[in-house]
This record gives structure tokens, sequence and C-alpha cells, in this order.
């Protein structure tokens, strides 16, 4: 499969990794959009937010546990954000599974 989030999984494309365990990885977004950026990803490939169902609804829930340690580690003690675009006119880009979380700067809302 031509996944470029896979590819990170599998180490053959590199990415400063923050955090990995059995089924995520955290790693720092390529064009970060906050002065924390970092895109949480399950290991297991899932297109988008469209294709959570029972069968896979708990590596979800990990990932929120996981955006909570690294918003504890980079001290984001004021507040961050954790989005996950879903589909073409969400802003989708790339069609594996992935939550941003942001941080280190003021948010606007609604999101634009
Ligand atoms: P989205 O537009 O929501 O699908 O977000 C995709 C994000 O992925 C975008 O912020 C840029 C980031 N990205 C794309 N390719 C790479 C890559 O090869 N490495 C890293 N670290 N980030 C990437």
């Amino acid at each position: 499969m031509d996944c470029i989030f896979c590819k990170i999984v599998a180490g053959e494309i590199p990415s400063a990794k923050v955090y990995e365990d059995d089924t995520v990885v955290a790693f720092n977004d390529l064009e970060p959009q906050a002065p924390v950026h970092v895109l949480i990803i399950p290991k297991q490939h899932i297109a988008s937010m469209a294709e959570i169902d029972e069968r896979n609804s708990a590596v979800v829930a990990h990932i929120f546990e996981v955006a909570a340690i690294i918003a504890k580690e980079k001290g984001l003690d004021d507040g961050f954000r954790v989005v996950s675009n879903c589909g073409e006119s969400a802003g989708q880009s790339v069609k594996h599974l992935h939550f941003h979380l942001m941080g280190g700067r003021e948010f606007g809302w609604p999101a634009g």
C-alpha cells in the first residue's frame, strides 16, 4: 500500500518520533501550525475517522490517552487542541487516520 504514514510506521520514511508503543506512534508534523504540532496515528492502517467502528475504536481511545501524556510532557498546561480532519472538505490530505495535537499558542474558534 502506498501510504506515507504506513511507511513512517515501518521506518521506511524518517520522522521525529515523540512516542511509540505497540499500537500507536506519534511524531512531529512536517508542516507545524503551532510551536507544538504532533501527529498521533494508529500503526494499523485506518483511512480516516469515517472507518471507525466497534472493531477498531479502542485505538482511538488509546490515542487520546497518548495525547494527554504528550501534552503533559510538552508542558501544555495552558491548553491544547486535538483535531482529526476527515475527508476532502475537512482538509484531510493523508488517508491514514491521524490526530493533530497542537499547542503553545492561542487558537481561534470556530476553526476556519
Ligand atoms: P491532514 O491535512 O489533516 O491530512 O494532515 C496531514 C499532515 O501530515 C500535514 O499537517 C502534514 C503532515 N505530513 C505529510 N507528510 C508528512 C511526512 O512525511 N512526515 C511528517 N512528519 N508529516 C507529514
